[in-house]
């Protein structure tokens, strides 16, 4: 599944991402898709672009919803019956363990969890705290009013409809040329540019404004590790690179860490 991992070169490197925590208060980090694959979820760029066989401006933009609501729904409700039997890896426990080791309390500040992700892993790892950049696959919410509610990954009709208004409901995530939620991407904002290390795992960074925190962190001087079996865009733009899963690396990271004292 992943080329060799050199483990002279991830030794070290493995030794410094402890160093750089082990002396960091302020820790943030940013999951990707990458951080699920281990729980048997499909990336996003995995299959060459197509995403589950389909096309982003087909799937996941509001002039597809617009176009051909049933095709989104048959999407998102594929991508919600998987997680009805997805379960947490070792990767998302491991972060649980590093929130627990910085944060006394979920919003002291001391670490923040970003994710890009919309499939609740991180929430059902145990992770207290966590900013969800692009939306939840759990919510839905209506496109006529108000409404909005966690339905969990219970399956939905075809075309859910609003049981106050009659109007068309839609996964609560963001879509492309859609904006972030403001609250949640402040405070992403304002933890990144405060952190002195900041983890990028399983993401490609392609995704913008969520890939532009690297940039922030780096901006800011802190310490930039990247967890990834390959290479990124991110890559490109410094910090250190622990190359391998995000599964096998993070439980080795934090296993140094409290090797450190
Ligand atoms: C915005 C929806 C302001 C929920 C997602 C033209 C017009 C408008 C905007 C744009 C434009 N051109 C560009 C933009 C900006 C656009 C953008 O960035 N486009 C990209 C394609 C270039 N961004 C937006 O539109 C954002 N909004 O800009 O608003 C605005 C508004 C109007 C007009 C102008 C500007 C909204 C972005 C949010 C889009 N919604 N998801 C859902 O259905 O999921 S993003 C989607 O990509 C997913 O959420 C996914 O999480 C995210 C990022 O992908 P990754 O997580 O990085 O996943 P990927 O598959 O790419 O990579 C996986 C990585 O994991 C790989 O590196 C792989 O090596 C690694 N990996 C694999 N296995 C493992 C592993 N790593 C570790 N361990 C493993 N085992
Ligand atoms: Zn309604």
């Amino acid at each position: 599944m992943h080329p060799p991992i050199d483990t002279d070169d991830l030794d070290s490197a493995l030794d410094q991402a402890a160093e750089w925590l082990w002396n960091a208060r302020r820790v943030a980090v940013l999951t990707g898709a990458g951080v699920s694959a281990e729980s048997g979820l499909a990336t996003f760029r995995g299959a060459g672009g197509l995403w589950e066989g389909h096309r982003i401006e087909d799937v996941a933009t509001p002039s597809a919803f617009r176009r051909n609501p049933t095709l989104v729904w048959r999407f998102y409700n594929a991508r919600r019956a998987a997680l009805r039997t997805a379960q947490p890896n070792p990767g998302h426990r491991a972060l649980v363990a590093l929130e627990d080791r910085f944060a006394r309390e979920p919003s002291d500040g001391q670490f923040t969890l970003i994710t890009q992700n919309v499939d609740g892993l991180h929430q059902a790892a145990g992770s207290r705290r966590v900013l969800e950049l692009h939306g939840s696959l759990r919510r839905i919410r209506c496109t006529g009013c108000a409404y909005k509610a966690d339905r969990g990954y219970e399956e939905l009709t075809e075309l859910p409809h609003c049981e106050t208004c009659g109007e068309l409901l839609r996964p609560d995530v963001v879509w492309f040329e859609e904006m972030l939620p403001a609250e949640t991407w402040n405070e992403a904002a304002k933890a990144t540019a405060g952190c002195q290390c900041f983890l990028v795992v399983g993401t490609s960074a392609v995704v913008y404004p969520a890939a532009g925190l690297i940039d922030t962190a780096r901006d800011a001087g802190a310490c930039v590790i990247e967890i990834n079996p390959e290479a990124t865009f991110a890559s490109r733009r410094g910090g250190l690179g622990l190359r391998g899963p995000s599964g096998v690396i993070l439980p080795q990271l934090v296993q140094r860490l409290s090797n450190h004292g």
